[in-house]
């Protein structure tokens, strides 16, 4: 008989930083997941005998590429372009594309990985990837962003397909990047095909795409505070960046009776104690959208408070939606929000909570959704949209929005499922690892040595 597999966890990280040296935004995701599995796996040890963990942190292909543009003064421009096809075990390789100065393999490889497991929990048959590039879009004209566009496209192209890989946005990839890299594949492949997500509505985009993220985020919140007999309701919510997720997290917390009071980009936050409004979200979209400027400029026009080089989490509150970037709450972060009341944190964004920050949250029993369970609302429609596609038929908003709902309830179900404690209290962490681990590991263990 073969020894039962055990497995070390801190041989098991340290070869991980051997082999993949300075990567640390992947060392950690990696080392969150391995800290939930370590216990399942022992009692399951079929997944070690077969070496699962070895290859679910091994990506299955990486594309490095160049990518040259030329700017409006007519100077040649070079970038760097990435696509991490990380596992096809249950599908093919699904996620978004980052445009970033601080875009790198390591960041790339730690959004991939956590991909695999939040694809995994949508209950929809997706693969995990991601992509992007360190160019920065911001002050680019439109024609510069759209040769950039083209020519990333020029090389991605030969690697993606509806069936193989379909990419779509993250920070810095919106609508019009979606719109400039859909219309170069379909020029080069001749084909129209729903080989990107996030599309326009009139050439293959699914309703409550945009909305997704933001709105599965609240639906993920809803769904951890009735377990307290909780609403979002009345609550003063915090929220970061003001960008596409942050934007319709605010608006599903109006609709829902909340109140938030915080936005910020990468200068600054403002402080709206009256609560973002309808009016005033409106002037957010148009601001972040259409005229692509500062959130200093909302502090200006409402006359409310703006803290430069900050973020808000020092500011009272119930709730915390962090929806800007990894590693934006700090262990002193997380303390303050813990001491001023907060009684939730939900993850809009990837990754934004240090390991410190999440010990602190566990250690306090707050509610805490880790973005793999409390995001996934924008990868889910995303696969919506490619059903949609290959029906060749559109769903109502009233549709998809239902099947989003049901899809958060469901990932919060899992997340009880594997992450209640005999106390009680709901882990979502070791939830959601080992329900997103799960089936994509018997999938793998089904396909033999993949
Ligand atoms: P956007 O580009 O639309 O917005 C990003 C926002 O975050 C901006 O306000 C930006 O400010 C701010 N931000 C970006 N980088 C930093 C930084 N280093 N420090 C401080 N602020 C920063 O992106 P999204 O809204 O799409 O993405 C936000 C987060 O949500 C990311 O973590 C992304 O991975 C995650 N996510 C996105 C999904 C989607 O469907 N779009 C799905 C699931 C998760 P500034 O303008 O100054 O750069
Ligand atoms: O992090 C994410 O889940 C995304 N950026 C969305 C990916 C997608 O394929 O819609």
């Amino acid at each position: 008989m073969a020894p039962t597999p055990f497995l070390n966890a801190d041989n098991f990280i340290a070869e991980l930083k051997a082999k993949n040296p300075a990567e640390p935004e992947y060392h950690q995701a990696v080392h969150e997941v391995i800290m939930s599995l370590a216990g399942f796996l022992e009692e399951h040890p079929k997944y070690q005998n077969a070496a699962i963990l070895e290859r679910i942190c091994e990506p299955e292909r990486i594309i490095i590429f160049r990518i040259p543009w030329m700017n409006d003064r007519g100077e040649m421009k070079v970038n760097r372009g990435f696509r991490i096809e990380m596992n096809s075990a249950i599908g093919p390789y699904k996620g978004g594309l980052r445009f970033h100065p601080t875009v790198n393999l390591g960041i790339l490889k730690f959004l991939a990985f956590e991909q695999v497991f939040k694809n995994s929990l949508t209950t929809l048959p997706m693969g995990g990837g991601k992509g992007g590039s360190d160019f920065d879009p911001k002050g680019k004209s439109d024609n510069e962003v759209m040769r950039f566009c083209q020519s990333f496209m020029t090389e991605l192209y030969r690697h993606i397909g509806h069936n193989t890989d379909v990419p779509a946005g993250d920070i810095g990839v919106g609508g019009r990047e979606i719109g400039f890299l859909f219309g170069q594949y379909k020029r080069i492949v001749n084909e129209f095909t729903g080989v990107l997500t996030g599309k326009g509505l009139n050439w293959g985009g699914s309703l409550i795409r945009p909305e997704a993220t933001g709105y599965g985020n609240v639906y993920f919140a809803q769904e951890m505070l009735k377990t307290r007999n909780e609403s979002i309701k009345d609550k003063r919510v915090l929220v970061s960046g003001s960008g596409n997720v942050a934007q319709y997290t605010v608006e599903k917390v109006i609709e829902l009776g909340g109140k938030v009071i915080t936005l910020s980009d990468s200068s600054g936050y403002i402080y709206d104690p009256a609560g973002i409004n309808k009016e005033k979200l409106k002037y957010v979209l148009y601001l972040k959208n259409i005229k692509r400027g500062r959130i200093r400029e909302y502090a200006d026009k409402y006359g409310v408070k703006y803290e430069e080089g900050m973020r808000p989490w020092s500011e009272k509150a119930d709730i915390a939606l962090p929806s800007a970037t990894q590693n934006e709450i700090d262990e002193e972060d997380a303390r303050t929000l813990i001491n001023n009341g907060c009684i939730c944190v939900s993850e809009g964004a990837n990754m934004p909570s240090t390991p410190d920050a999440i010990q602190l949250y566990l250690d306090h029993e707050i509610l805490f959704g880790p973005g793999k369970a409390a995001n996934a609302g924008g990868v889910a429609v995303s696969g919506l949209e490619m059903t949609q596609n290959s029906m060749r038929l559109n769903w109502t908003r009233e549709e998809v929005d239902n099947r989003l709902q049901m899809i958060m309830h469901s990932i919060h179900k899992t997340c009880i499922k594997y992450g209640k404690k005999d106390n009680g209290y709901v882990n979502y962490v070791d939830g959601a690892n080992i329900g997103g681990f799960v089936k994509v590991a018997d999938a793998m263990l089904a396909q033999g040595a993949v």
